[in-house]
């Protein structure tokens, strides 16, 4: 597979770029162009005039390099199977729905929708239409600031992890948070709840990030004291509360690699990456490990194989364009318009 894919890579030179997400496998991440999480990724897709990109990823971050895309340019995502089941939490008839609801109570002139990265295009316009935006774990406490001067009130699509500890990090108590549950008749909310709400979460969660449990950080605590622990803000309240830092994973790299010799780290985030950061950083004295070594890989980002790589650049070489990712023209305009200001709000 190696050999076959440096050779369709040789000969498709610059009208090829390779997009790869931090939670690839090993064997696909190497032959990566550009490694980052779905911000930087989607900046470089803002940004490349390769006439394909080839994303090695998941859907959302397909169809958003999509959206950015230059009309000539076309996005490739090697297996369509490689979606994100937090993504798939949040369906646009739901939020539509939810709207529909918070409208009822009169509450909507003074909410605005901000969605994760994490989530269908449609949802992205959804939001850009109703004058919100796209935040990814690098940005969502700017964003965050960038709704708060607009709006009294923010609709955080989909993951409530991630909403909730954003907004508690920025002082907003619990007790103003509530989390609407799309499976039940009015969120499960009363109107007063809702009145009362600063933010109101989408019950959403990423199976991956939320498997690690307080009792993980406690265990380390007893075991190593002096190690660090950092986690992912898609991890529950309760963990990020324990932990020594929470970040992105681009955020994550960048504190184990400006740590000095002798630092250790248990992270949380996903495998793939601790193990990668673990065989990096141990000839230069860091000691990285995973917060739970029980944990989960993502087996959707895993989905993406040496054999799709190699099956998709050898179709390209024939001139035939495999599993393209496409938006709704309808839906690429505000979905453009919400991930435009997503980018304007600094990592
Ligand atoms: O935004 C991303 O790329 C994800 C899913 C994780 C992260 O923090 O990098
Ligand atoms: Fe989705 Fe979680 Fe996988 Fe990220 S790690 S792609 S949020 S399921």
């Amino acid at each position: 597979m190696d050999a076959r894919i440096a050779a369709a890579r040789a000969t498709l030179g610059t009208d090829v770029v390779l997009l790869g997400h931090h939670y690839q496998r090993d064997e696909v991440i190497r032959f990566a162009d550009y490694t980052g999480d779905s911000y930087k990724l989607s900046k470089v897709a803002s940004q490349t005039d390769a006439k394909y990109m080839l994303f090695c990823g998941v859907h959302f971050m397909a169809e958003t390099a999509d959206v950015l895309a230059k009309p000539f340019q076309q996005v490739i995502l090697p297996d369509l199977n490689a979606g994100c089941s937090m993504a798939d939490m949040a369906e646009i008839g739901q939020v539509e729905d939810c709207w529909d609801s918070l409208e009822r109570a009169g509450l909507t002139e003074d909410i605005l929708p901000l969605t994760y990265m994490n989530s269908a295009a449609a949802i992205k316009a959804f939001c850009g239409e109703r004058g919100g935006l796209v935040c990814t774990s690098s940005n969502a406490h700017g964003a965050f600031e960038w709704a708060f001067a607009r709006k009294p009130k923010i609709l955080f699509l989909p993951d409530q992890h991630l909403g909730r500890n954003t907004a508690f990090a920025m002082g907003i108590p619990l007790s103003e948070m509530v989390v609407w549950d799309p499976y039940q008749i009015n969120g499960g909310l009363s109107p007063d709840r809702l009145k009362a709400a600063k933010v109101i979460l989408w019950k959403g969660h990423c199976s991956v990030h939320q498997r690690f449990l307080p009792e993980h950080v406690d265990r380390i605590r007893a075991t190593d004291p002096g190690m660090q622990v950092i986690v992912h803000p898609e991890c529950r309240w309760e963990v990020c509360q324990k932990a020594d830092a929470i970040g992105s994973t681009e955020r994550i790299i960048e504190v184990i690699e400006k740590a000095p010799e002798g630092a250790s780290f248990a992270v949380g985030t996903e495998i793939h990456l601790v193990n990668r950061l673990a065989k990096r950083f141990a000839p230069l004295g860091k000691k990285v490990i995973t917060l739970d070594d029980s944990g989960c890989l993502c087996t959707t980002m895993y989905r993406i194989s040496p054999q799709h790589l190699a099956w998709s650049l050898e179709n390209l070489l024939q001139g035939t364009v495999v599993n393209r990712i496409k938006v709704d023209d309808d839906v690429k305009h505000w979905a453009k318009v919400a991930l435009d200001r997503m980018l304007e709000v600094k990592a």
